[in-house]
C-alpha cells in the first residue's frame, strides 16, 4: 500500500494497525518505512500503530473471533514492521559508552516476545549494552548469562500467568548462587504488575518500554 505524503502521520498510523490486525507482514514493513520517510519517530509509529493493531488481535482472539493462525500471522507482521522502527531507534541513539550491561529475556514455558524486543530495542537506544536472550529462557541461562556478561541488570518478561511464577523461581536462583546482590532484576510483561513485581522480590517493574528504561536508569542510580 503506497500512502504518500499526502495521507498524513494518522492515516499511515491506522494503515499500520489495520496490517498487523490483517497479518500482512510485508505491507507492514513498508509501511513502517514509509512512517520513517513522513518523519514519523519511529517510537510512535510502534505505540500508535502496531502495537494498536496487535492489542486489536488480542482482543479478538479472546472474543473466538480470531483464531490462532490469526494470531500468528498478527504476530509476525508485527515483528517484520518493528525490525524496521526498532533499527531506526537503536541507529537515533547513536554511539556513546555503555551505560551498563542488560540480560534479558522471556521467561521458560513463553514465547511472547515482542514486547520485551520493544523494551531491548528502547534499551540500546539510551546507551546499555543489551544481551537479549530470546524466549522460553530457563534460570539457568539467565544465571550463566548474568555471571559472564558481568551484568547490572537482569530484565525478564513473561506474557501468561502461568509463566510469571517462573520469575519468582529464577530470583531464588540467583539467591541461591550468591548473585543476587550483584543485579537489579528488573520485571514486565501484560499480566506483570507493581506488586506482584513486590511481591516475588524484583527490584523494579516496568509497563512499558519508556517506563523500563527509566526503571534501569533508577536503579542504577543514573536517573
Ligand atoms: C502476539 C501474541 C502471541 C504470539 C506471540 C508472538 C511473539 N513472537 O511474541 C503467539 C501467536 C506466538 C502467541 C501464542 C500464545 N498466546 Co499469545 N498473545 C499475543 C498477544 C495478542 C499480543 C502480545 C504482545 O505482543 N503485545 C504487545 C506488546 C508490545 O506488549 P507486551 O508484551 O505487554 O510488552 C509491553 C509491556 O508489557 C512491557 N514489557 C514486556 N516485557 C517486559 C520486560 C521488562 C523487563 C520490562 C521493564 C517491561 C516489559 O513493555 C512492552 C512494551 O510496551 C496477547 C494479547 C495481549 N493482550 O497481551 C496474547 C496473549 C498473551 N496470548 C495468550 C495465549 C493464551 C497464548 C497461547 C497459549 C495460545 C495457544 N492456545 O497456543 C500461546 C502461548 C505460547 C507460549 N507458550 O508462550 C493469552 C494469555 C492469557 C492467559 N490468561 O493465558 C493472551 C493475553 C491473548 C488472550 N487475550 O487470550 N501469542
Amino acid at each position: 500500500m503506497q500512502l504518500g505524503t499526502t495521507g498524513g502521520e494518522s492515516a499511515v498510523l491506522r494503515a499500520l494497525t489495520e496490517s498487523v490486525i490483517g497479518g500482512e507482514a510485508e505491507q507492514t514493513m513498508s509501511l513502517a518505512r514509509q512512517a520513517l520517510e513522513l518523519g514519523l519517530e519511529p517510537m510512535r509509529a510502534i505505540d500508535e500503530g502496531l502495537i494498536p493493531g496487535i492489542m486489536e488481535v488480542g482482543r479478538r482472539f479472546e472474543s473466538h473471533e480470531f483464531f490462532l493462525p490469526e494470531l500468528i500471522m498478527a504476530a509476525e507482521a508485527m515483528k517484520k514492521g518493528m525490525a524496521v522502527l526498532e533499527e531506526a531507534i537503536v541507529a537515533r541513539g547513536g554511539k556513546r559508552e555503555a551505560l551498563a550491561t542488560v540480560v534479558l529475556g522471556t521467561v521458560k514455558g513463553d514465547i511472547h516476545d515482542i514486547g520485551k524486543s520493544i523494551v531491548g530495542a528502547m534499551l540500546t537506544a539510551h546507551g546499555f549494552v543489551v544481551v537479549d536472550l530470546g524466549v522460553d529462557v530457563p534460570a539457568e541461562r539467565f544465571l550463566t548469562e548474568v555471571e559472564k556478561q558481568g551484568a547490572q541488570v537482569l530484565g525478564m518478561s513473561a506474557l501468561l500467568p502461568t509463566t510469571m511464577p517462573y520469575m519468582q523461581h529464577v530470583i531464588e536462583e540467583l539467591t541461591r548462587r550468591g548473585l543476587r546482590d550483584r543485579v537489579k532484576v528488573v520485571v514486565g510483561g501484560a499480566p506483570v504488575t507493581p506488586a506482584y513485581a513486590e511481591r516475588i522480590g524484583a527490584d523494579g517493574y516496568g509497563d512499558d518500554a519508556i517506563s523500563g528504561v527509566r526503571v534501569v536508569r533508577s536503579l542504577l542510580g543514573l536517573a
